[in-house]
């Protein structure tokens, strides 16, 4: 969760600088829910994220330098600088991607999943998807989907209050994520997604099950989106003092609290955040040192079906 945080924050500054091109969509005020779930991930699992993917990426193993590099679009960007902040991908860890297409990822987890089954391997799938996403037609394809063919993965509805600027209460009918998971015969469970020890429990538990050929199931955690949905977002749709509200309950001092009450010391917590930042700050370095990548290597990785074929008429079309 320190690495997370870190990273965020120099995130937004390298995009202040002018580092980073298009926009971020920072995880802050988020990290339990990614950490909690992925520390009850094999390496060999997979996730798939969405366009508020670094804390997930994190969480799953990938390298931040190699992902500070995709953010300034650099040589040696976790998807060859080609990405950026919303596409980071590091197959090697079992992140098949985030995406900026909101819905994406779950439609293509229940791909991974299908694939897993048809290969009869044990490995799982965990999708992360927004509450303003519960919206969206893929949502419940996915979900249908998985359900009928009893696929391994747990879909991860990270519930921070908003979409954009819309409080996604306001645009959502009925009794919510867990409701709608619950319609489709999919066992679904809440937790405060800002208790760090709490998604743990219940993702361990979850993902034991998946695991263990019981099917689908949905984890619903209530959390708050503590900076502006992208980080030029001034907030303005928020009442006065919501933001500070939300903070005292923010999941790394929730979890500094709890791991005081069980006995760590101080200075090794401030000792964890130390590393982390040094660890970041050492990714903003090396991703500003290193060079962008040849123009020529645009035409790299693209599908290439040759010239399009000529326009053929069948006659007159009056
Ligand atoms: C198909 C599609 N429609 C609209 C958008 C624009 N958009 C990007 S993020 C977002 C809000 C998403 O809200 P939520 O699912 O709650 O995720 P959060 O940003 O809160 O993490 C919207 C509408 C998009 N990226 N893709
Ligand atoms: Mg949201």
């Amino acid at each position: 969760m320190c690495l997370i945080r870190a990273f965020e924050e120099r995130a937004e500054i390298a995009f202040d600088d002018g580092f980073v091109n298009g926009s971020i969509h920072q995880y802050i005020g988020q990290e339990a829910v990614g950490t909690g779930v992925c520390s009850n991930l094999r390496r060999s699992d997979y996730i798939l994220s969405n366009h508020r993917g670094h804390g997930h990426s994190i969480a799953k193993g990938a390298d931040p330098k190699a992902m500070m590099k995709e953010l300034m679009g650099r040589v040696g960007g976790t998807s060859g600088a080609k990405g950026g902040s919303m596409h980071i991908a590091d197959f090697s860890v079992g992140m098949l991607g985030a995406n900026g297409v909101l819905a994406d990822g779950l439609t293509m987890g229940v791909g991974a999943a299908q694939a897993i089954s048809l290969k009869g391997e044990d490995s799982i799938v965990a999708v992360f998807v927004g509450d303003g996403t519960t919206n969206r037609g893929p949502f419940y394809e996915a979900l249908n989907w998985a359900m009928v063919y009893e696929l391994p993965i747990l879909f991860v509805c990270e519930n921070n209050t908003y979409a954009s600027s819309t409080l996604t209460s306001s645009v959502t009918a009925g009794d919510g994520p867990v409701a709608r998971a619950k319609a489709f015969g999919m066992p679904a469970f809440d937790v405060d997604g800002n208790d760090v020890v709490a998604v743990d429990a219940l993702a361990a538990d979850l993902v034991g099950r998946v695991r263990g050929g019981e099917g689908p199931h949905f984890l619903h955690a209530r959390t708050y989106r503590v900076k502006g949905h992208i980080s030029r977002d001034k907030l303005l749709y928020r009442r006065d003092g919501e933001t500070e509200e939300n903070w005292q309950n923010e999941p790394l001092g929730h979890c500094a609290a709890w791991l005081a009450e069980n006995g760590m010391d101080e200075s090794e917590l401030r000792a964890a955040h130390a590393d982390a930042y040094a660890k970041i700050d050492a990714a903003v370095a090396a991703a500003k040192d290193a060079p962008f990548p040849d123009a020529a290597l645009a035409y790299e990785d693209v599908q290439d079906f040759g010239p399009p074929e000529p326009w053929v008429t069948t006659g007159d079309p009056s």
